[in-house]
């Protein structure tokens, strides 16, 4: 990549050399000097003349990490706890997840793409220089340098993080490996994106003021992202959902996958592990289905790149930002007793700090004390104005950690080569559709059905009415710097580009029965993880529906035995695989409907639908509208 042609804060030439030499300490200075990248050293002066930061700070190893820290409580972005390592940050009640509204990619000539919110590049980056204008006054700016991926690794992006925030930065510093080193030796022929981020004013409280103005834009063409005005993670933290978008875009040029997936070993016979990959909306089961498996590598991201023939994952990340609420003894003990750690480096967001010192969320069995949380000041029973009870902790508070906290951290997790990927699992918020486990008949079926049509209800992960079902394909909707129709085809091609695909599942763990309880124990997850590895090796046989592939009855009451000590009746099984034929055919009518909007949809989309909704017509004449996995044929 031609880093010379970047886009610049200030187009006239002035001695940007001179503006460094005047805005940086003499060390600091060196830092950014020993990166041999003349655009680099311009656009940190463009912003140095362009925000007006008072100080600079460079984040070049984790010697770093301490500097930081104590920044982010000098500059009151985070409070102490009781416990030293914990701090906690509040992002203000209007500021407390990603804001899809005014996130936008930038693109020239105003391009449009059906279902992505996009803006004229132009115009866009008008505005949002605009709003980056004197904007550090006063404050202090930290200029970080991460890798996306392992050290030394063919699958690695890097970037470069600018931003005031010492939240931001901390945050970065738990989640990214440092790799400083990579830029001094790489530079200047590199890619790398480029991330810019305010706070902006900030309150009395901490919070950001001008949520009206708050902007999250991206340059797609310039692999930069301005982020405005904002402090919650998902729009402020660079390497985050922004490189993610970059990451995507890159992997769809050069025919690579970047994914919103986890990456996790599970346990076979004989100890050995197969590697799932699982994409799920944001708040659906992902961290709980990460934490049941046997090892794991990542949690949230995957880049998946075939190695030797065998499409092989690489999680970009090193730490978690996880959603804490519900977080439980019971159900996550492996979570709850890494979050209760005290020797662990954790920032809570959004939970509520009790007047004991103590972090508390939703999860904890005690019962919440007053203290301060996402609203201000918080005691039992607090109403808002509109006389609703505001919860102690919001549903949306998260955790950031390393991975190297894990007890059951994959060995792998460095490894340049990533891990070869067996299954890929998709699912989603669905009552009333999807079995708990089902096998795809294939790759295309499973991308087709799978993927493409994966539906969820709306969480609290972003700013809209929870519970609404939307089409919601590969999870990933809300990242996508391409359209979902070229998203398809880049999976669809993959096939060609390795020797054998993972097997692809769908599953649904919020199943419900005719009175709306949740059929299935937030533990029987274990149970499918396992089916899915004996599948993935053809160690068990499978019975086969008009959708797709579901496991025996006499095996899951093995491994209800073998691996959760429970009883698995016939009634359960019958309830929780019987194909709901109505349901699957109001699925499909909606799925069509939205891709129908979409013109590079790949036509085999519509076969695969119309296969799926012939089978289902097929077995409805047949059967009737339900069908028992009783009567079906063994596979
Ligand atoms: C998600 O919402 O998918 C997350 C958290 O992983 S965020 O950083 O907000 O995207
Ligand atoms: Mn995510």
């Amino acid at each position: 990549m031609n880093n010379y042609s970047r886009e610049r804060l200030i187009r006239e030439d002035y001695d940007y050399m001179e503006v460094l030499r005047k805005s940086l300490s003499k060390d600091q200075l060196e830092k950014l000097l020993r990166i041999k990248d003349p655009e680099l050293h311009r656009w940190i002066a463009d912003i140095i003349l362009y925000a007006k930061p008072s100080r600079i700070y460079l984040i070049t190893s984790e010697e770093d990490f301490e500097y930081i820290r104590k920044a982010a409580l000098r500059n009151k972005e985070e409070i102490p706890t009781r416990y030293p390592n914990h701090t906690v940050h509040f992002d203000g009640p209007r500021d407390l997840a990603r804001d899809r509204k005014n996130t936008r990619i930038l693109l020239p000539g105003g391009e449009k793409i059906p279902f992505i919110n996009t803006y004229d590049r132009a115009k866009g980056l008008m505005e949002v220089k605009e709003l980056f204008k004197d904007i550090m006054r006063g404050k202090e700016m930290y200029i970080g340098f991460y890798c996306f991926g392992p050290k030394n690794s063919e699958f690695t992006l890097h970037a470069v993080q600018v931003t005031d925030s010492a939240y931001v930065a901390h945050n970065e510093n738990i989640l990214y490996r440092v790799c400083y080193d990579e830029f001094v030796e790489k530079a200047p022929n590199m890619f790398y994106a480029r991330f810019l981020h305010s706070a902006g004013e900030r309150d009395e409280n901490g919070w950001s003021k001008n949520i009206d103005k708050r902007r999250i834009y991206i340059d797609l063409q310039d692999y930069t992202v301005y982020s405005v005005n904002t402090q919650y993670g998902g729009n402020t933290i660079g390497l985050k959902k922004l490189m993610f978008r970059f990451c995507i875009y890159k992997g769809y040029l050069e025919g690579w996958l970047c994914e919103h997936m986890f990456i996790t070993g599970i346990k076979g016979p004989g100890d050995r592990i197969t590697y799932f990959t699982g994409a799920f909306p944001a708040g659906c089961g992902k961290t709980s289905t990460a934490f049941m498996s046997d090892t794991i590598v990542g949690d949230d991201l995957a880049i998946i790149k075939p190695v030797n023939g065998i499409p092989h994952a690489v999680n970009p990340e090193i730490g978690m930002f996880g959603i804490i609420d519900g977080v439980n003894p019971e159900d996550d003990p492996v979570l709850y007793k890494l979050l209760t750690s005290p020797e662990n480096e954790i920032i809570f967001s959004n939970i509520l700090l009790t007047e004991d010192g103590e972090p508390w969320w939703n999860g904890r069995p005690e019962s919440p004390k007053p203290g301060i949380n996402y609203a201000g000041k918080w005691w039992p029973g607090k109403k808002d104005e509109n006389g609703k009870e505001i919860k102690p902790s919001h549903p949306n508070a998260r955790f950031t950690v390393s991975l190297r906290t894990l007890p059951n951290l994959d060995p792998r997790v460095d490894d340049p080569n990533g891990v070869p990927v067996g299954a890929m699992l998709f699912g989603g918020r669905d009552p009333d559709t999807w079995v708990p486990v089902e096998e795809a008949y294939n790759w295309v079926h499973g991308i087709i059905t799978k993927a493409a049509a994966l539906e969820s209800e709306k969480t609290a992960a972003i700013l809209e009415k929870a519970g609404v079902r939307e089409l919601n394909p590969f999870a990933i909707l809300d990242f996508l710097p391409i359209s979902i129709g070229k998203f398809i085809k880049l999976h669809l091609d993959f096939q060609e580009k390795v020797d054998k695909t993972p097997k692809i599942f769908s599953v649904n763990y919020f199943l419900k029965d005719e009175h709306g309880n949740y059929i299935a124990d937030k533990v029987d997850k274990k149970v499918w993880l396992k089916w899915m590895e004996l599948r993935v090796h053809g160690e068990v046989e499978a019975l086969e529906t008009p959708t797709g592939l579901i496991p025996l009855y006499q095996d899951l009451v093995k491994l209800f035995n073998k691996y959760l000590d429970k009883e698995y009746t016939e009634e359960r099984y019958e309830k929780e695989f019987t194909t709901r034929i109505p349901e699957h055919l109001a699925k499909i009518e909606r799925v069509w409907k939205i891709y129908e909007q979409i013109p590079d949809t790949p036509p085999i989309l519509f076969q695969e639908l119309r296969q799926q909704k012939q089978r289902l017509k097929k077995a409805m004449e047949k059967w009737g509208t339900r069908v028992s996995p009783f009567k079906l044929d063994r596979k």
